[in-house]
């Protein structure tokens, strides 16, 4: 149950970073790289309306204008991030409370926390996104963030809230398209 016959389109594994010709829409290619056993159900789907939440076979998730998707496989921040560039996304950093409820969604079913695109900046205690720009929306457990510096990362909890913590364990990959 919710793992596919690898066996007739081969591993759906990170190393697998071939993009058709003529794929254009990075959604898809996200599907390809992450679920090849169902890149064909999505070329034949339409994003939906941003109220609405599509998921399929549980490894992504499309709500409003992003994707969401995991590898089900595990790696630290850095590896994260790097894997889901290689992608052509990014590592997930929800926004809204639908875009937190799609990550906890792989959070919940692999029973593993997943770090978030998220950075402490130079003030201690001061968290931003990838880019710079400060947070619009967040979700940290009771108490949290209390690292004050040493915990430079966040992870989401299987409860969907958020903690600060160091960026060397390995972390659920959630990437966003
Ligand atoms: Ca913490």
């Amino acid at each position: 149950m919710g793992i596919p016959d690898r066996k007739q389109s081969g591993p759906a594994n990170t190393s697998q970073q071939r993009i058709p010709p003529g794929r254009k829409q990075p959604g898809f290619e996200a599907a390809r790289l992450f679920n090849a056993n169902q890149g064909d159900q999505l070329q034949h789907s339409h994003l939906p309306p941003t109220d609405k939440t599509l998921t399929l076979n549980g490894k992504i998730v499309i709500t409003g204008d992003k994707l969401f998707a995991t590898t089900e496989k595990t790696v630290d921040f850095d590896g994260t991030v790097k894997i889901c560039k290689a992608a052509h996304g990014s590592i997930a950093s929800p926004k809204n409370a639908k875009e937190n409820a799609a990550v906890l969604s792989f959070v919940k079913q692999f029973n593993t926390y997943a770090y978030l695109g998220i950075t402490e900046g130079h003030i201690p205690g001061y968290f931003n996104y990838l880019t710079g720009k400060p947070l619009n929306f967040t979700n940290w457990y009771e108490n949290e963030p209390m690292g004050k510096g040493t915990e430079k990362c966040v992870e989401m909890y299987t409860d969907g809230t958020w903690n600060d913590k160091v960026c060397s364990y390995s972390r659920l990959t959630v990437c966003e398209f």
